[in-house]
């Protein structure tokens, strides 16, 4: 597998898909500090109509990217503001957003009088509260260490950084659990032994080593992963959070000052997960090694306009973010700050995962 990996072609020289506007995404008239405060609004209800209204597709209707039904089994989901890794999945469904015509009034008005409309809550009180949490979780499923991000605020973004980086902001997150490590194949192999799930093009046991992070998993076959597990993928807010390992508005996440014995990257191929030193959260290679599926829609401009406490991306979009660079990429494209996509059913050689999870909210 290292040797097929080293013959693809650079991904910038294949040319990453262009990025695509979001057709449904409902942009009032003028660029003024009303309207801003307009749209802002409206993006907000919209956030909260995702998660109390979609309704979430049945295990039975359950996409793949290979047209078959996957046997995995879909938990109902719970009231709360995190998405479940199917909820997202609900999400592909491109339908307009149901907002009330009452409360885009509400918010109009408010935002015309300056008064303060009603809370929207977009984080779950009792986990922002939780403050005994084990600093591990290690699921029954799914044996991989998880470690402990504690609830709190974090510098998002990057002000010298790309266009969709902008503006640097805080965001606050309650607490939540991430995969020390890349989900590698011995662990994907073992759900797909168990579940039947069907294997991608890409995967073949016989080139891919067990420690290596598994690669050729779609967005969906991540999400089916994670599933299984008692997990979900990660936002893009947490992806971040964690990758930075407590530090402020550093480049990467030991520092400001690249180095190959840091990070898998500018090399020909995959190393085995936790081959190099782990962040401050104890994440192994959260920069490098392969990209990263997270949960969210990828919008540009997203930043402007998303929520500053537990935020879950846009409603709809085209592609998913994926995150933290891989084995070939450069010091640039390995920031954590640095954002990238792809569309949720493609494959490659480039793009793994690794899993979160709500603390005390899906028992396995
Ligand atoms: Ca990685």
């Amino acid at each position: 597998m290292l040797l097929v990996r080293a013959g693809r072609s650079h991904p910038a020289a294949a040319g990453f898909p262009e990025q695509h506007s979001n057709p449904f995404s409902f942009r009032f008239p003028g660029r003024n500090f009303l309207s801003l405060q307009i749209q802002m609004e409206f993006n907000r209800v919209c956030e909260i109509n995702r998660f109390t209204r979609f309704t979430r597709p049945s295990a039975k209707n359950h996409h793949n990217p290979n047209g078959n039904r996957t046997k995995v089994k879909l938990k109902q989901p719970r009231p709360t503001a995190f998405p479940s890794s199917a909820t997202g999945a609900a999400c592909t469904q491109r339908r307009p957003c149901p907002i009330p015509t009452a409360v885009l009034l509400v918010c109009m008005i408010a935002a015309v009088t300056g008064c303060t409309p009603p809370a929207l809550v977009t984080g779950n009180p009792s986990l922002s509260a939780q403050t005994d949490l084990p600093a591990v979780f290690v699921g029954k499923r799914d044996p991989e260490t998880m470690a402990l991000v504690p609830a709190g605020s974090f510098l998002m973004g990057s002000a010298g950084g790309g266009r969709d980086e902008r503006p640097q902001h805080t965001v606050y997150l309650d607490a939540f659990y991430i995969d020390r490590a890349e989900v590698s194949c011995e662990r994907y192999g073992r759900f797909l032994k168990e579940t039947g799930y069907p294997a991608g093009d890409l995967w073949n046991p016989e080139y891919d080593r067990p420690d290596d992070p598994v690669v050729g998993v779609s967005w969906h076959d991540a999400v089916a992963f994670a599933a299984w597990a008692g997990k979900r993928l990660p936002t893009e807010a947490e992806w971040e959070k964690a990758a930075r390992g407590g530090l402020v508005g550093k480049k990467y996440p030991w520092g400001d000052e690249p180095g190959n014995e840091r990070a898998n990257y500018m090399s020909f191929g995959t190393t085995p997960v936790k081959s190099y030193e782990p962040n401050a959260y104890g994440l192994y290679d959260i920069a490098g090694n392969v990209w990263e599926w997270c949960q969210d829609w990828y919008d540009p401009d997203h930043y402007r306009q998303s929520p500053l406490r537990n935020p879950l991306g846009p409603v709809y979009g085209t592609h998913k973010v994926i995150r933290g660079g891989y084995w070939y990429s450069s010091e640039e494209t390995l920031r954590v700050s640095n954002r990238h996509r792809h569309e949720p059913a493609h494959r490659s050689f480039l793009i793994g995962f690794r899993c979160a999870k709500t603390p005390r909210e899906a028992p396995e």
